[in-house]
């Protein structure tokens, strides 16, 4: 008879629920592994809830929360105020939050959080829209992508999290791709030397929302990299470094075209789009410019 046992590597379990092709299960090892046990997470309910646990189940094997679409990043101060009342400064208090729970319903309680520069590390894992209910629409769904509350496509852009973080003066903050990793553990790192408020803002493609093969979440990450859909910056001390410049900037149309969430948008919102990421990106190169 053919016997095995799945060894747990780090501090994720195996066999989590997610899709096939979804990558938030990589974040959160990536994340793990470099901030070590020593952690304690808050997980409103989103797709990644799956790692906080059904009921008493939990994929993870630091201490974890499930809190509120609302007040992750409340309930994380929380906590952080807790261990600093008990002199405990070592410990890694972290939010891993969606969009909707982030740029939405959470806005406010991480914009207090940012204000008073509590001591936590915010990660936003952004997969366009409220994936977990079925696929509606969040003010970080970009402009044109087709949801099941934007059927006809969302006649608006997205909300600019990064710059709204950034308006908040906190030590660090950094956007991030799965298809970067080696990038996004680097500021994961620097994020884990930093004193105060941080903020990663990651995105995570989602094949179930966006409409592509499983296989092709890398890719497409990729794609939305080089085409400056989402561009790589930190933003550290108050000073924006961008990554490296995006290979094929404004060059969206193949991206879009990958992805059934674009089905059918014509021409000119292929031009809008493209526009909106070049305009997009000159203004984060003039912030860029100012030393
Ligand atoms: C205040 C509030 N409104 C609605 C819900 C229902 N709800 C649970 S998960 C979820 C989706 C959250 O979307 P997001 O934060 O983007 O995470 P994702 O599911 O995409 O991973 C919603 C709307 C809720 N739990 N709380
Ligand atoms: S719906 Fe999307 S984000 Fe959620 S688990 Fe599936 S692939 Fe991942
Ligand atoms: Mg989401």
């Amino acid at each position: 008879m053919l016997t095995y046992t799945i060894q747990p590597k780090g501090l994720v379990s195996p066999g989590i629920n997610t899709c096939q092709g979804c990558m938030i299960d990589v974040i959160f090892r990536n994340v793990l592994d470099i901030l070590g046990e020593d952690t304690a997470l808050v997980i409103p309910p989103g797709c990644a809830a799956q790692f906080s646990g059904c009921g008493p189940e939990s994929a993870i094997t630091v201490p974890g929360i499930q809190g509120n679409l609302e007040n992750s990043a409340a309930i994380a101060a929380g906590i952080a105020a807790g261990f600093r009342f008990q002199g405990n400064d070592h410990t890694q208090v972290v939010a891993i939050a969606g969009d909707g729970g982030t740029v939405d319903i959470g806005l406010q309680s991480l914009s207090g959080a940012m204000e008073r520069n509590d001591n936590i590390l915010y990660i936003c894992y952004d997969n366009q829209a409220y994936m977990n209910t079925g696929i509606q629409g969040s003010s970080s769904t970009p402009y044109a992508a087709s949801t099941t509350t934007t059927p006809a496509g969302k006649p608006v852009g997205s909300k600019d999290l990064i710059r709204i973080v950034m308006a908040h003066n906190v030590p660090y903050a950094a956007t991030a791709s799965v298809s970067h990793l080696p990038d996004l553990r680097k500021k994961v790192k620097k994020a884990k030397e930093i004193k105060g408020c941080r903020v990663l803002h990651i995105l995570s493609p989602c094949p179930t929302g966006w409409g592509y093969p499983s296989a092709k979440t890398v890719e497409i990450a990729r794609k939305a990299v080089d085409s400056g859909a989402w561009v790589l910056l930190e933003y550290e001390n108050g000073k924006v470094t961008l990554g490296r410049k995006p290979a094929a900037l404004g060059d969206v149309a193949e991206y879009m075209s990958m992805q059934k969430r674009f089905a059918g948008i014509g021409e000119d919102a292929v031009a809008t789009a493209a526009k909106n990421v070049t305009d997009r990106y000159a203004y984060l190169e003039k912030l860029a410019q100012i030393g």
